[in-house]
């Protein structure tokens, strides 16, 4: 399995070139649904420790349905298989002009939550223009044992996010552990309490918002994934939901460029335009890094061969 690992804002992407599991044709969400009910093995073989790491994200190349669009991929974590990933996506890019499939300027790539355009202005700089984002509850208040009332609200940028802003602690690399662990608790409230998309999707990710003291960075975030690990970029889909939340707040005018900080100091530069359904149409800029370039071995023998699970 020949893979190529990259990293966006230091969280990282393995684009799979060859040797995943055949998921047969049509579209992607269905290619994506078979990947997580029949082949939880493949990906966790290559997410999870010894081979892969914490955080890494998984890109499978698979044939796009739209002959337009330079590939079609399947995003997944340890935990579970992805609707888009932003920071992935930005990796992808940067991977495909590392192999020289794409050159720079625009091009289109196909996911299982639709398809995204992306902009390769150097090398390393990515802009994606995500599918329409929006937020579909308002101040929802959960009861979180051990935490209490926690409000926020539920968008939709490509994952499911459930967003607290202001952060119940701060956002600093010190608060790692504890941020993790309420958000894990949040995210469990929200699932338990049926809180989630408007067709019953469940809450994937949790997000915390904080204001520095830097007048020119306008927040920094600290978010969970489904597989329990933060991601250490912005999350290209979690500053999606982001942007619909402050469009629909009126507190960010279409076009208006902001920095989005992760809660490990990387940035994204982020705007959006209207989208047609009521949502935003996010535009995402970041620079991403190839890192090594890799044959995966998958020994019968070894007892670890699948992943130590998590
Ligand atoms: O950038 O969208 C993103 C993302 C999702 C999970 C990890 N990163």
């Amino acid at each position: 399995m020949h893979v190529i690992d990259s990293h966006t804002g230091g969280e990282p992407t393995r684009v799979i070139l060859d040797g995943g599991p055949d998921l047969g044709n049509g579209p992607l969400a269905e290619r994506a649904q078979r990947l997580a009910r029949d082949h939880a093995e493949f990906y966790q073989s290559v997410m999870c420790e010894p081979r892969g790491q914490p955080a890494m994200v998984g890109a499978l190349l698979v044939e796009p349905v739209d002959p337009s669009c330079v590939t079609g991929v399947i995003y997944f974590d340890a935990g579970a298989v992805l609707g888009m990933c932003g920071h992935g996506t930005i990796g992808l890019t940067v991977t495909l002009a590392h192999l020289g499939r794409i050159g720079l300027g625009r091009h289109k790539i196909e996911t299982p939550a639709g398809i995204v355009e992306v902009e390769l202005s150097d090398p390393n700089t990515v802009t994606v223009t995500n599918i329409e984002s929006r937020r579909v509850h308002k101040d929802v208040t959960l009861d979180v044992p051990e935490l209490g009332p926690i409000t926020g609200d539920v968008a939709y940028g490509g994952n499911w996010f459930f967003i607290v802003d202001p952060a119940p602690l701060p956002v600093h690399p010190e608060n790692i552990r504890a941020l993790t662990d309420t958000a894990i608790a949040i995210r469990t409230a929200a699932i338990t309490a049926g809180i989630g998309g408007e067709n019953g999707e469940p809450i994937d990710h949790v997000i915390f918002q904080d204001t520095p003291d830097d007048p020119t960075i306008h927040s920094r975030n600290f978010v969970l994934c489904p597989d329990d690990t933060y991601d250490r970029s912005p999350c290209g889909t979690g500053s999606s939901a982001r942007l619909a939340c402050l469009a629909a707040d009126d507190a960010l005018a279409p076009q208006e460029e902001i920095i989005q900080e992760s809660v490990i100091g990387s940035a994204y530069r982020l705007s959006y335009t209207a989208g047609s359904s009521g949502g935003v149409i996010p535009r995402l800029t970041g620079q991403a890094y190839v890192m090594a370039e890799s044959r995966l071995l998958f020994d019968v023998k070894d007892p670890f061969k699948n992943g130590i699970p998590s």
